[in-house]
């Protein structure tokens, strides 16, 4: 991906309103038919046997020059899965670009099919609003008028990603975190079907762990604060060891609930000045064996 992926993003800062209006719609294709595809609107079901190397990403927000970095590693470009956390725009102005680099990618045939784009808490529904959201007035300040449009068209497409990963018998990976409601994987395939009678979406796309047991509300305004018991009983219910999450600002990697969670951060700059970032390279052996978060920190996370 070395060659194309400057291509590509001189083409993001480049493409004029037509071009990424037609590139909208080349995504949208693939990803309503990817939707189409899953039982439930939100699970994407990995067989560890299926796959021999899985890469993993945290938030992005809008940091450009992460997402190269990323996608520079020959051991991403050449990953079965490259999985996305959520919340690509906002906080940044290349959110813009962000989108359309992405975008690039999910409509590329041979590399659009590897790659999970999940749905963060900021690209959440209408009945969730995020704060600050910026992501129109950067369209809007790049595009004028027109940008609006691409920003509607953008919100369009939230609404076919997938929300949750599970790597059979190992690993669970959403935004957030878990919730209480979840008795089985189906109520996480089924989450934005329940929405809003039951809180599971809102909780997987807003959620953050703490240490020990409990279950509170969040000062986040959304989605609440969960303990070790709440991850437990999803792990049973979900037949999974490990919990990989994004949402919250780390210096790269947190290990988190005695290693039942790592939280992953995979962008730097403004509003958070965190000094390093991570992805993850899950090989075959981290597939099939599943690691606590401490091992996954140690053996997987790729720190820059
Ligand atoms: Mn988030």
């Amino acid at each position: 991906m070395h060659a194309e992926v400057e291509e590509w993003v001189k083409k993001a800062f480049e493409a004029r309103v037509e071009e990424f209006s037609a590139l909208i719609n080349e995504a949208r294709e693939v990803l309503k038919r990817e939707n189409g595809l899953r039982a439930g609107s939100g699970l994407v079901r990995i067989a560890p046997q299926a796959v021999r190397k899985v890469a993993v990403i945290g938030d992005i927000h809008g940091d450009i020059e992460s997402l190269v970095h990323v996608l520079r590693d020959t051991d991403v470009e050449t990953a079965d899965r490259i999985i996305f956390l959520g919340d690509y725009g906002d906080r940044s102005e290349e959110s813009v670009e962000v989108y359309y680099l992405l975008l690039t990618l999910k409509a590329l045939a041979g590399i659009g099919e590897k790659l999970i784009l999940l749905r963060g808490n900021h690209e959440g529904p209408p009945d969730m609003p995020v704060m600050p959201h910026d992501l129109l007035l950067f369209f809007t300040s790049k595009y004028g008028a027109r940008g609006r449009e691409l920003y509607n068209r953008i919100r369009e497409l939230w609404e076919y990603l997938p929300y949750a990963v599970v790597v059979t018998g190992s690993y669970l990976m959403v935004h957030g975190g878990v919730s209480a409601t979840v008795t089985s994987s189906e109520d996480i395939a089924y989450a934005r079907e329940t929405h809003p009678s039951s809180s599971t979406f809102e909780e997987i796309l807003w959620s953050d762990p703490i240490e020990g047991k409990g279950y509170f509300s969040s000062l986040r305004g959304a989605g609440r604060m969960f303990g070790e018991d709440i991850t437990d009983a999803v792990f049973r219910a979900v037949g999974v060891k490990t919990l990989i999450r994004s949402h919250e600002p780390c210096e790269g990697v947190d290990v988190r609930q005695r290693g039942k969670i790592l939280t992953l951060f995979s962008r730097k700059g403004a509003p958070y000045f965190n000094k390093r970032a991570a992805y993850l390279v899950l090989d075959e052996t981290i597939l099939r064996d599943a690691k606590d978060a401490g091992e996954l920190a140690r053996n997987a996370a790729r720190i820059w």
